[in-house]
């Protein structure tokens, strides 16, 4: 069908997070399940996404790669689903700010950590994120303030931010802070996140 949603993704992968966003917007999607040394190496695959990583979107005729993208457009193409400030919105402003932080700095902070390259300081201010300290202390920060990140109630960026911090943690790659924790404990208690965890994990355990 035309505007059917696909799901091109890998249990073990941030396909996690996308699959959450999509049972929090909870229109029918299906998934198809990729093998990292196979499928997603083959020109079928390549042709969604020629990095031949998940997780990919298909929405109909449009194409969407990169995860945090992917809740992005989600939360846009399903404003029902109240998971962004409507477009032009004031609050659209930090709603971005976030997002795109945990992207770019976040992202690249945190792998360049788990791969132990530690930026020399005179060069500190070419890299994006500077250092990796500040970029902690910046997330402590934001998901002390309030409940949410944007606003008083629960938005794309805090799925994208907190499946950071959340598997950042467990994969022992994000320090256990408490404000870490009591957030990530806050967000992960939706009933969206139980069931996307629960239907990846049961893709996980199948022989
Ligand atoms: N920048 C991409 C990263 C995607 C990515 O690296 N996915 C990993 C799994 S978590 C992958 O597909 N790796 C397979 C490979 O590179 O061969 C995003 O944010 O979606």
């Amino acid at each position: 069908m035309a505007d059917d949603l696909i799901l091109y993704t890998n249990p073990m992968s941030r396909g996690r997070i996308a699959r959450w966003m999509l049972e929090e917007i909870g229109q029918p999607y299906r998934t198809e399940i990729l093998d990292y040394a196979t499928t997603m190496k083959a020109p079928a695959y390549l042709a969604i996404n020629p990095m031949g990583k998940v997780p990919a979107l298909r929405h109909g005729d449009i194409v969407v790669t990169e995860v945090a993208a992917i809740c992005t457009y989600l939360a846009d193409a399903f404003p029902q689903a109240g998971l962004a400030p409507p477009p032009g919105h004031r609050l659209r402003g930090p709603y971005y700010r976030w997002l795109f932080f945990c992207a770019g700095p976040v992202e690249a902070a945190v792998s360049n950590k788990a791969l132990g390259f530690v930026v020399p300081q005179e060069r500190e201010r070419m890299m994006g994120y500077g250092r990796i300290e500040h970029v902690m202390a910046a997330l402590e920060a934001a998901v002390s303030k309030a409940d949410y990140l944007v606003g008083d109630s629960f938005t794309a960026a805090d799925l994208y931010l907190g499946s950071q911090l959340g598997f950042g943690m467990m994969f022992g790659t994000i320090e256990k802070r408490p404000a870490f924790q009591q957030y990530w404990q806050r967000i992960s208690a939706r009933p969206a996140y139980a069931r996307a965890t629960q239907l990846d994990e049961s893709l996980v355990s199948r022989p």
